[in-house]
């Protein structure tokens, strides 16, 4: 009666555990066929009840199936363990382990608004010239009409190369504009020119919350027949309002700059104090962000283009100045501080 009764727990036992399909079903089975209210455990514990004969081979047969069922728990419990773990040769890999964060690169902001400028003034027909980050004194100044000694040379604190005028070197520098691109330009091609050249430029001057040491420009240059002041104003107004929308306050001024006549600079309203002065701005509510002017007559005639013919306009963009401006970014050292927490919000 009671082996009977044995057989057929074992092959329900067996039945039961082909169904189950996960670990926590494993554990009522485990409950159900081999616990401490199991059938099972129940016949066992009544075994000295039995007359001797009969205790003996329903004993040796529950101990049996007992056996059996418990390596069958060990091998269907390994079996569903292997179920969430990939082999990849000798490395195992458990695909229910949560995935590591995976840190996607980006351009620096400083590349993303090189990129929406040239974009800009590319849609108005500027193309994109480069020149040389270590320059000749001769294209950074004396084509500029900045020869030896002239005072201008401070507005550019620069940091120099091999300078020893007694030695006939001749004087090299890293460049402190992106104006030398200009005279590059002028000497290898004929107006019509409209080009714009984007890069870095250095200057040797102490760092605050606007001005870095390295920092990014972009040159602008149009030449042609009868290009006047109002084509200049016109393309650089277009150019803010693009960047900055049409809210935003843009300021036009004279300025000095030796290679150009007239020269001009653009400032647009300081984000930080709306116009009322403030740390940033230097208390006066506005901050520069290029400077522009018609190319002077003896600056075309060193590059034999005729003044009497032609005319032309240049600029040059600071570029961390604009993102500064946009984001509210109150100071312009974080660029280059390489802190991914300032870096990845862009
Ligand atoms: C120039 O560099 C002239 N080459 C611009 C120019 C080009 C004038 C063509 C006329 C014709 P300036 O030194 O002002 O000018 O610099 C131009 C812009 O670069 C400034 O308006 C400002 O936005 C940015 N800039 C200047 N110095 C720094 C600095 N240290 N850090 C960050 N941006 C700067």
């Amino acid at each position: 009666m009671v082996l009977n009764q044995l057989e057929e727990l074992a092959s329900k036992a067996s039945e039961e555990l082909g169904k189950v399909s996960d670990s926590k079903e494993l554990e009522a089975w485990r409950v159900r066929f081999l616990g401490r209210k199991s059938n099972l455990t129940q016949i066992l514990r009544s075994l000295a009840s039995l007359p001797l004969e009969e205790r003996r081979a329903v004993g040796a047969r529950a101990n049996e199936i007992k056996l059996t069922l418990e390596t069958s728990l060990e091998e269907k419990k390994r079996e569903l363990e292997e179920g969430s773990v990939v082999s990849l040769g000798m490395v195992s890999l458990d695909v229910t382990l949560p995935g590591k964060p995976f840190n996607l690169g980006r351009l620096h902001l400083t590349t993303q608004v090189l990129e929406e400028v040239c974009g800009i003034l590319g849609g108005m027909g500027f193309q994109v010239a480069e020149g040389p980050d270590v320059e000749w004194d001769y294209y950074n100044f004396e084509a500029l009409n900045m020869p030896a000694d002239h005072p201008a040379r401070d507005m550019f604190a620069t940091l120099w190369i091999d300078y020893e005028k007694e030695s006939g070197i001749r004087p090299m520098l890293l460049r402190t504009h992106t104006s030398p691109v200009q005279i590059r330009v002028m000497e290898k091609s004929r107006p019509p020119i409209r080009i714009i050249a984007p890069g870095r430029v250095y200057r040797y001057e102490a760092t605050d919350a606007t001005h870095e040491w390295m920092f990014h420009q972009v040159e602008g240059l149009a030449v042609d027949k009868n290009i006047t002041m109002a084509d200049l104003k016109g393309t650089l107004f277009e150019f803010a309002r693009c960047l900055f929308g049409k809210d935003r306050k843009c300021r036009f001024r004279c300025d000095y700059f030796p290679f150009v006549e007239p020269g001009v600079e653009v400032a647009i309203d300081c984000f930080e104090c709306g116009g009322t002065g403030c740390r940033l701005c230097g208390n006066s509510g506005w901050i520069e962000i290029l400077g522009a002017g018609m190319v002077h007559p003896d600056v075309l005639r060193r590059v034999n283009i005729d003044p009497d013919v032609y005319s032309g306009f240049a600029f040059g963009i600071g570029v961390e100045r604009i993102p500064l401006l946009r984001y509210g970014i109150d100071d312009i050292r974080l660029f280059y501080a390489n802190d991914l927490r300032f870096l990845s919000q862009f």
